[in-house]
């Protein structure tokens, strides 16, 4: 589509979208989380120009925009964002973006809480810096994505999704130290496939909700380290500290800070058992985390309550979960590969007389983070 659309044989990239295991609102608390690069992914056509324009095509939207290459790009509430606000950080780093072609296909569900975003800002990133001749570490290049939601597009995300885009691995899990960004892999057993049921209720980190549980959260951080110092994120919080001045906190702050704080030792947890192929560990780790998402962090919404209430009993079932930023998207469920087809079908059924909803379900698996592939 790039040679008939440009005339011009382009570098091609891909860049997986991904779900979360488990480790939830814990990202920008510099705490812990552990997602998977899905083989679901966008990929990117570069090919540079001769007229200082950049010409961007998105296949899914049926729709180009050009911009001119020496200008500074503008935020416009358009899927544009995400590629140009690539272009606007990497001029920042000092690069000089040449006039480029690019032409972007994806089939990562759109606001399912799959990070189809982060897979469009890594997938621009990969493209562009091969026509300027750059590269970074995976994660200082997770961090330059991350930058383009927080500083060009507006939502105060953290560095999880980035991350787990670029650095993913083929049947790997990946348990994240978001302080540090440094991480180990743990892979899935063979015989463990990943079934992402998607509830049909859009999710969006742009809006309010995100934000509110972000601030709520760091209000209960702020009563702690007024306290005892050393604790300028949640990941420093203990239990101990939510018992001895939990009651200073607003309600709703004490919740978002339990969850939190409660949601680092169950990953950290979850990334051991995984380790040690213990998965009713995991399941069961998983299973407590949806419970603390949803009562402690009001995260969840009905649907996905009902979704993972639904699974619960199925055959082949290990652990289910809400999966994302929340308020709507995908669960996951970790289920025996040999129940995986029964088992999806069944859900999509049962959540579908509820709700009168035909949900999505797709069988899945961990795959590898950006790369070039022609
Ligand atoms: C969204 C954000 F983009 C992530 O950074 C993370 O906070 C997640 O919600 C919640 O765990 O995907």
């Amino acid at each position: 589509m790039h040679l008939a659309r440009f005339q011009a044989e382009p570098a091609i990239f891909v860049a997986p979208g991904r779900v979360n295991l488990i480790g939830e609102h814990t990202d920008y608390a510099e705490g812990f989380v552990m997602p998977v690069a899905i083989n679901f992914a966008t990929l990117a056509a570069i090919s540079p120009r001769s007229d200082g324009k950049i010409v961007i095509w998105a296949e899914n939207y049926s729709e180009e925009r050009t911009f001119d290459a020496a200008a500074q790009p503008v935020a416009g509430n358009h899927w544009s964002d995400y590629p140009m606000g690539v272009v606007s950080i990497l001029a920042g780093e000092g690069h000089k973006i040449p006039a480029f072609s690019l032409s972007l296909w994806g089939d990562v569900p759109l606001g399912s809480g799959l990070s189809s975003s982060a897979a469009l800002e890594v997938v621009t990133a990969l493209a562009v810096l091969s026509l300027v001749g750059g590269s970074y570490p995976g994660p200082v290049l997770a961090r330059l994505c991350q930058r383009v939601e927080n500083e060009f597009v507006g939502a105060n995300c953290g560095i999880m999704d980035q991350f787990i885009s670029v650095n993913g691995k083929e049947n790997h899990a990946l348990l994240l130290d978001c302080r540090d960004l440094s991480f180990r892999l743990a892979p899935i057993p063979a015989n463990v496939t990943l079934v992402i049921a998607n509830t049909m209720v859009k999710h969006s980190i742009a809006g309010g909700d995100y934000k509110t549980r972000r601030a709520e959260s760091e209000a209960a951080c702020a009563i702690i380290n007024g306290h005892r110092g050393g604790v300028p994120f949640l990941r420093d919080a203990t239990l101990d500290d939510l018992a001895k001045w939990g009651h200073e906190m607003e309600p709703k702050s004490y919740l978002r800070a339990k969850h939190v704080i409660t949601e680092d030792l169950r990953t950290v947890a979850a990334s051991e058992a995984l380790l040690k192929g213990d998965m009713r560990e995991v399941g069961r780790l998983m299973a407590e985390a949806h419970i603390s998402y949803s009562k402690d962090f009001e995260g969840s919404c009905e649907e996905a309550d009902l979704m993972v209430d639904l699974a619960n009993d199925l055959p082949g079932l290990i652990g289910a979960r809400l999966t994302g930023g929340g308020f709507g998207g995908c669960t996951v469920n970790l289920v025996e590969q040999d129940q995986a087809k029964a088992f999806a079908e069944e859900l999509g059924r049962r959540y579908a007389a509820r709700t009168g909803i035909v949900p999505q379900i797709h069988i899945c698996h961990a795959s590898d983070g950006a790369h070039r592939i022609g």
